[in-house]
This record gives structure tokens, C-alpha cells and sequence, in this order.
């Protein structure tokens, strides 16, 4: 196996936490790995994890222009031993970054071949690298996917093309990228829909592409059964891009697919900030629906720009949203075994090695700081106490009775005709809780 000749960032030591003082900027000012918050420590509530297509496969490109980034140790070519060499080059990135996971599509860690079989020999190739480096570590898989968007095969969809052989040869990619992720220890494999859409209605027979992928899914649930990989599967809802509407548009479409197709059992949703925003909804909203269905798995944490209306994938900054995701998280009772995957680029202006890690820098503390600000709001309870009151009358009388399924339209009238007059309703008190919130951030 060919070693990395040299370190590929060899001005950069191990990022350390130097607290909110430090004005370091390639230190830690809030993510302090080891240190406790409501008991369990920062690592493993957060469970950061680097994608791999960003940060070493992007080169930059817009629609307008070539890519800018600079990534010295890529050798340019499509070859195993460059895709080796970079896999040793992430490896030493996230560990200098303190990053305890990393997720990655099939294409990019090992190149596509001529052929399927070929495809394979350069993943299983590449697979032995990363394995070694997972070793070295201690570093691990958060989930692995299959990148069924990239090639031209795939420009009428995967599973959902109008090609039947298209869908076979999408299903043993699959199979393959699922195999490795398992081989990996990985804790968990993502569907994200790619082109699982259409461009125009014209010229699709909707209920039959939904109806082969519903059994595109049920053919991974099999296999993960065949070959005993116990990761947790995914969908990964997105409203658009690259195709005018996805299947998989937001976190509620989902939940009807899986219900629809009796999947509900086998996945759970990772959600992603950009691609909440862009069905018109705020993550919390997402986050929310996803849990209250106990479906909230993972999330691919990033931020779009609000005066665009595309996937810019940027590194999340806002602490009011990693506040939101923060407090919805520990509500939920945590993500594990998902986790906070920094599904996000640098800019096409920010192409030197640098400026990969402080992206994550800043992601990584604006997540610890949601984290801290979230458990704050927590442990005050007046916000908490505030919604619980809110919905007190729920708590006895009328409203146990209605919740325990144990009233009917004809009780309702009695006990409606029988009162003189309802009970008053009270303020929500939107600027108070939103000043209260204020306080913590
Ligand atoms: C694209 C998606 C993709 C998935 C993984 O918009 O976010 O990157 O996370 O296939
Ligand atoms: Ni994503
Ligand atoms: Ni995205």
C-alpha cells in the first residue's frame, strides 16, 4: 500500500480548544471535546463528521467558471494510487481537525472504472486505505452512500429512471457501496434521492418511479439482512436540485413514502439545513416533524444564503439556527448513531488548504455553541415550563379524556352545552419567549 510521502499540511498542528478568549483562529473556542454537557461529553452529542465529496473532491467549479481550489498533494489524475494518496491526506485533515467521523459517496474515494467490476477493484482499493487509516486513528465511518447522480448513465434518474437497466445497474452499486460501508464499520448508509425526480411531468409516469423506488428500498432492506450490516439507513429529503422536484422533497414526503411503502421500520431521516430552507421550511420545522415520528436520524449540517434560491451548501455560522438544531436534538433525546456531518464547501474564493479548517473550525463552534446555549435553555426551564402550561389544560378534565381516546362528538356537545362559557384563551407570547431566548445567546 503506498504511504503518503509527506504531510499535506505540515503548518498545521492538532486544533485545540483555547476557549471563547483565544483569538487563535485555528483553535477551538467552544468545542471542548471531552467537557461534560448535561453528562455526556461534546464529542459524542456532537459527533462531527467531514464529508469527503466537499472537502477533498470539490474543486470549486460554478456554472461560470473552472475550479479555484488549490489541494497541492492531488496529482490531477483519475488514478487509485492519487485516490489512495488522498484518502491518507483526509485522514491526517481530520485528525488534525479532531473530527471523530467522516461519510463519503462510492465515486468520491476511488475513481469509476470502465466497468462495474473495474469500479469495484478501485473501491475495494481505495477501501483498504481507508480502513488502515481508520486503524491509525481511531477515526470512523458516520454513514457511506453511493453517488447515483455523477455519471451521464444516471441523468433520468436511479431508481426511478425510465431505464429498467439503469435501475439494475444503480442496485448493484449499491449492493457494492454497502458491502464496503459495512466492511468500514459504518454506522450508518444514506439514500440521498440524487435525480430520484422529474424535470417535467410530461414525460413521467409518477406513481410507477415512485412505485420502483419503494421496491429499489426494499431490495437494500433485504441485502443489509444478507450480509448482517447493522448501520441504520437514511433518506435524505431535498425539494429540487438537480431535478425540478425530488420524491423525496422534505421531511414529511418522506415519511408518507416510507409509510406508503412499508419502510417506515428500516429508515430514518437525515436532514439537511440547505435543502429545509429550500422546500420553504426552517430545519427546526424539519428536525420537529422528523422527530415527532421517531424518525429523526442524522443530520447534514450546512446553511444556504438567504437571498439565494439554490443548494450553496455553506458551513453553518448562525448561532440562533445551531441553537434551534441543538435544542430539537437533545428534546429528541440525541442523534446517535447519526450525527452532525458537515455537508458543506468552502467558497469558490477560499481555495487554499487553510480555509478547509476554518470552515470546520467555525462550523465545529458554532455547533458546540448551539449545544451549550441549547442545554443553558434547558437547564433555566422557564421555556420549557412556559409550553407545558400552555397546553395544561390538556393535562386533566376534558382534555385527558380527549387524548386518552376516550371522548366522542356527542360527549363534546354535552360538555360544551353544559358549560356557561369556554375557558379564556392565553396569550402565546411569541416576543416574550423569542427576548427569553435572547437571553441565552
Ligand atoms: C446533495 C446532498 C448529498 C447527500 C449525499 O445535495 O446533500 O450531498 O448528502 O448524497
Ligand atoms: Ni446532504
Ligand atoms: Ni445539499
Amino acid at each position: 500500500m503506498p504511504k503518503k510521502t509527506k504531510e499535506a499540511f505540515p503548518r498545521i498542528k492538532k486544533i485545540a480548544y483555547e476557549g471563547p478568549q483565544s483569538r487563535n483562529p485555528l483553535a477551538f473556542k467552544y468545542y471542548n471535546e471531552d467537557e461534560k454537557i448535561e453528562g455526556k461529553t461534546m464529542k459524542d452529542h456532537l459527533r462531527f463528521s467531514v464529508v469527503y465529496w466537499h472537502t477533498f473532491r470539490n474543486p470549486l467549479a460554478d456554472p461560470f467558471g473552472v475550479g479555484t481550489a488549490l489541494r497541492p498533494w492531488d496529482d490531477g489524475t483519475d488514478s487509485v494510487k492519487n485516490a489512495q494518496n488522498r484518502a491518507r491526506v483526509a485522514f491526517e485533515f481530520m485528525e488534525k481537525l479532531g473530527a471523530p467521523y467522516y461519510a463519503f459517496h462510492d465515486r468520491d474515494v476511488a475513481p469509476e472504472g470502465s466497468s462495474l467490476a473495474a469500479s469495484n477493484r478501485s473501491l475495494d482499493a481505495v477501501a483498504k486505505v481507508l480502513k488502515e487509516e481508520q486503524d491509525r486513528t481511531g477515526i470512523k465511518l458516520l454513514w457511506g452512500t453511493a453517488c447515483l447522480f455523477a455519471h451521464p448513465r444516471y441523468m433520468h434518474g436511479a431508481a426511478t429512471s425510465c431505464n429498467a437497466d439503469v435501475f439494475a445497474y444503480a442496485a448493484a452499486q449499491v449492493k457494492k457501496a454497502m458491502e464496503v460501508t459495512k466492511q468500514l464499520g459504518g454506522e450508518g448508509y444514506t439514500f440521498w434521492g440524487g435525480r430520484e425526480g422529474y424535470s417535467t411531468l410530461w414525460n413521467t409516469q409518477l406513481k410507477r418511479e415512485m412505485d420502483h423506488l419503494g421496491a429499489f428500498l426494499h431490495m437494500a432492506v433485504e441485502h443489509k439482512k444478507k450480509i448482517g450490516f447493522k448501520g441504520q439507513f437514511y433518506i435524505e429529503p431535498k425539494p429540487k436540485e438537480p431535478t425540478k422536484h425530488q420524491y423525496d422533497s422534505d421531511a414529511a414526503a418522506c415519511l408518507n413514502f416510507l409509510r406508503q411503502y412499508d419502510l417506515m421500520d428500516h429508515f430514518k431521516l437525515n436532514l439537511e439545513t440547505n435543502h429545509a430552507t429550500l422546500a420553504g421550511h426552517t430545519m427546526q420545522h424539519e428536525l420537529e416533524v422528523a422527530s415527532a415520528a421517531g424518525a429523526l436520524g442524522s443530520i447534514d449540517a450546512n446553511t444556504g444564503d438567504v437571498m439565494l434560491g439554490w443548494d450553496t451548501d455553506q458551513f453553518p455560522t448562525d448561532i440562533y439556527l445551531t441553537t434551534q438544531c441543538m435544542l430539537s436534538i437533545l428534546n429528541h433525546g440525541g442523534l446517535a448513531p447519526g450525527g452532525v456531518n458537515f455537508d458543506a464547501k468552502v467558497r469558490r474564493e477560499s481555495f487554499e488548504p487553510v480555509d478547509l479548517f476554518h470552515a470546520h473550525i467555525g462550523g465545529m463552534d458554532a455547533f458546540a455553541r448551539g449545544l451549550r446555549i441549547a442545554a443553558a435553555i434547558r437547564a433555566d426551564g422557564r421555556l420549557n415550563a412556559f409550553v407545558e402550561d400552555r397546553y395544561s389544560s390538556w393535562d386533566s378534565g376534558v382534555g385527558a379524556k380527549i387524548e386518552a381516546g376516550k371522548s366522542s362528538f356527542r360527549d363534546l356537545e354535552k360538555y360544551i352545552l353544559g358549560k356557561s362559557k369556554i375557558a379564556a384563551n392565553q396569550s402565546g407570547r411569541q416576543e416574550y419567549l423569542e427576548n427569553l431566548i435572547n437571553e441565552f445567546i
